[in-house]
């Protein structure tokens, strides 16, 4: 697999070790005076993993337009080797998330060879049954796992079951299951019935779960039902989740909420009910606007991942959340966004990691409302840009992933070797 040089990540990074070396020791000083041991946050760091979405290699597009870059990987390998070079300079994404059918290929085992040579593993498979694919006999176009037509719904368990299959090849452990299912008009479809025949199918799937795999459960608030959609938010989820099992989980994609909900208090009420599935990170000012991890509400980002390692600290039942981006890259080349955004997304595990919990319990038990807001403030705004450098450097990544990207001419290369498909791989819309 055709990745960077790695002489040439060598040769960028002696460039700058120095100075890396030097900030890591200035801030353990400081963390040392906050009592916070930097060698423990660094491993703590070092072990963070976040898995990029295949699609995410490729230019997203909106409901308008697609306006594809150079070198649009143009299957599923190009998307691996992608994906391998975000994890080679990066370190923060060691798996990667399917997506079938745009993901499909002839050969699963030389695709699970070429993951292993590219340093990655598989992460959670990801269904379609929100789009028509080429040739499938029956329509999505009123919905799939909850339409009103049992053949169709047979279908769509079906395309799930096959997923689980191929995942099971490919090493994967779950399965995400999101549905565009609802209705644009009130009075098009009978509230209860739909979310019954979910349970139905869902029913179904679950039950050809292998015993060491979960089900997410992603819930989303609009889009492309615009009126209502059958699992819109975390409370249809998580009655969904209950009612399937303990294998069934509520993922959240932090893209789809209303506008101000406060998504950490619900990250919150799923660990302590032992059903965070797991989450797909990106940002939004307006809905689901994939935009890149942490680039409009960091802080918003910082608080869910307080909640995170808050219940990591007090060792909370079941909590295994799986990390994954999932973003529309339509201005930037999507490889460095994905870099930036998996590094932000660490970076926010990081500084959540300096929080000081007892002085936090403190001033809660005391009713110190700005102590224990200032402990927060405290935590999010330490530079620990020189402690994920370190972390990059010693896993053999680039001190400035960006930049030995860029002088490393990728682009360019595959654009040669990847000529221009008009209509190609399927973005996010
Ligand atoms: C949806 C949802 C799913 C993703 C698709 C492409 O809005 O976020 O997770 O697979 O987009
Ligand atoms: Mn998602
Ligand atoms: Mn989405």
């Amino acid at each position: 697999m055709k990745t960077i040089d790695p002489s040439l990540i060598a040769a960028q990074n002696d460039k700058l070790a120095r100075h890396v070396h030097h900030d890591y020791e200035h801030l353990g000083e400081q963390l040392a005076r906050r009592n916070i041991d930097i060698e423990t946050v660094r491993a703590r760091v070092a072990a963070f993993g976040v898995a990029i979405p295949s699609w995410g290699v490729g230019t997203g597009g909106t409901r308008f337009a697609r306006f594809p870059g150079q070198g649009e990987p143009r299957h599923v390998f190009d998307k691996l080797q992608d994906c391998a070079v975000i994890q080679q300079l990066g370190r923060a994404t060691p798996t990667v998330s399917l997506h079938i059918p745009w993901d499909r290929c002839s050969d699963w085992s030389e695709l699970r060879q070429a993951a292993e040579a590219g340093g990655l593993a598989f992460d959670a498979m990801n269904s379609n049954t929100f789009s028509d694919q080429p040739g499938q006999p029956l329509s999505y176009k009123f919905g799939s796992l909850t339409h009103v037509d049992a053949a169709v719904r047979e279908q769509a368990v079906a395309h799930n079951l096959e997923c689980i299959a191929i995942g099971r090849k490919l090493g994967s452990k779950a399965l995400t299951v999101w549905i565009g299912d609802g209705s644009n008009f009130p009075g098009q479809q009978h509230f209860r019935r739909a979310f019954d025949r979910y349970l139905d199918s869902t029913r179904q799937i679950y039950a050809g779960l292998p015993g060491d795999w979960r089900m997410f459960l992603e819930h989303k608030i609009c889009e492309p039902a615009f009126y209502a959609t059958v699992i819109q938010d975390w409370g249809s989820s998580f009655l969904a989740a209950s009612a399937l099992g303990p294998q069934a989980q509520c993922l959240v994609d932090l893209g789809h909420h209303a506008p101000n909900v406060n998504i950490e208090l619900i990250v919150a009420r799923l660990i302590a009910a032992g059903k965070l599935a797991g989450f797909h990170f990106n940002d939004s000012k307006y809905g689901d606007d994939d935009l890149d991890a942490g680039s409009v509400s960091p802080y918003r980002l910082f608080l869910v991942f307080n909640e995170l390692i808050a219940a990591e600290h007090e060792q909370a039942t079941g909590f295994d959340p799986a990390y994954m981006l999932d973003q529309s890259h339509n201005v930037t080349d999507p490889i460095e966004s994905l870099i930036s955004s998996a590094a932000q997304v660490q970076r926010t595990c990081a500084q959540a990691l300096l929080v000081d919990r007892a002085a936090l319990d403190a001033a809660q038990h005391a009713n110190d409302a700005l102590t224990a807001t200032g402990l927060l403030q405290k935590a999010f705004q330490t530079d620990v840009t020189p402690l994920l450098q370190r972390v990059r450097l010693d896993a053999g990544g680039a001190i400035d992933p960006i930049a030995t990207y860029r002088a490393s001419g990728y682009r360019q290369r595959v654009a040669e070797e990847r000529p221009a498909v008009k209509g190609g791989s399927g973005g996010i819309v």
